[in-house]
């Protein structure tokens, strides 16, 4: 840690009123050089901390930057973790608020619900397979706080990934009945196809994410509690939303799911 204690407290608190009053703010890093991994996690961590003694729920987790596409797309090189909240969670169908966001871009995702906990190090694919209930799809709603959506890995981990909204719908299916590598998906904006994908996209299998994030927790002494809802990562690039708009989702085998923004 270079960090001290009011620093990354500041920093979190600097980074959830940017969430909060949904405005931009340049990147942390500019003003920190010196920050290293265990600080940017720590501000997440306050962040989080801060929620929670205000009420709110976390309910799931997230990997992030797991795809070449979101790696190509936002310059960086290694997948990052974060967690969704209750506020963050729209149903299927339902409305997001742009005027709540800042610049808000959406991705498909592969979805996970954990029926065992998953604890690190060592978690690898299969470990994953056997532990999880289901997988259903998914949409996230990204919006940095980072200025024009630039930053580095480390100013995005403090920054919970840029966590949002996301949604979950369609059909779930046990991992039994599908091929995760192979599975397609088509997110359309406005009834044209937008971005195309397959499983293999986020790590060459959706479940080694969830191993890293097992993994990442264990180093941490900590673990992916049994029934955990967990955000794979984003399989396509990334899409630019605005008011108007409406995504639909459908994911091979597994239904569909779609939000609107005004
Ligand atoms: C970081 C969040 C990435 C994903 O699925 O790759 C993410 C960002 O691109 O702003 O959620
Ligand atoms: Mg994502």
């Amino acid at each position: 840690m270079q960090l001290n204690r009011e620093t990354i407290a500041q920093l979190a608190e600097h980074l959830e009123n940017a969430e909060l009053q949904a405005h931009d703010v340049v990147k942390i890093t500019d003003a920190h050089p010196e920050m290293d991994w265990d600080d940017a996690y720590a501000i997440q961590e306050e962040i989080r901390r801060r929620k929670i003694a205000r009420g709110t729920k976390i309910v799931g987790l997230k990997c992030g930057l797991t795809s070449y596409s979101k790696m190509r797309q936002m310059g960086v090189e290694t997948p990052c973790f974060g967690f969704v909240t209750d506020y963050g969670c729209v149903p299927d169908g339902g409305e997001v608020k742009v005027a709540e966001l800042i610049h808000p871009k959406i991705e498909p995702e592969i979805c996970f619900v954990m029926k065992h906990a998953l604890k690190g190090p060592g978690c690898h694919i299969g470990a994953v397979l056997a532990a999880t209930d289901f997988i259903i799809p998914g949409l996230e709603i990204i919006d940095s706080r980072y200025r024009d959506f630039k930053f580095d890995l480390k100013s995005v981990i403090a920054d919970n990934t840029s966590a949002a909204r996301f949604v979950v719908g369609g059909q779930p299916q046990p991992v039994s009945e599908v091929d995760l590598r192979t599975v397609g998906l088509v997110m359309e904006k406005n009834g044209v196809p937008v971005a195309f994908g397959a499983g293999a996209a986020v790590l060459g299998h959706p479940a080694a994410a969830i191993a890293m994030l097992a993994n990442h927790l264990g180093a941490r002494g900590e673990e992916i509690p049994a029934g955990a809802l967990i955000l794979s990562g984003g399989v396509t690039e990334a899409v630019a939303v605005a008011a108007g708009d409406h995504i639909n989702l459908r994911v091979q085998g597994m239904g569909s799911l779609g939000v609107r923004f005004v």
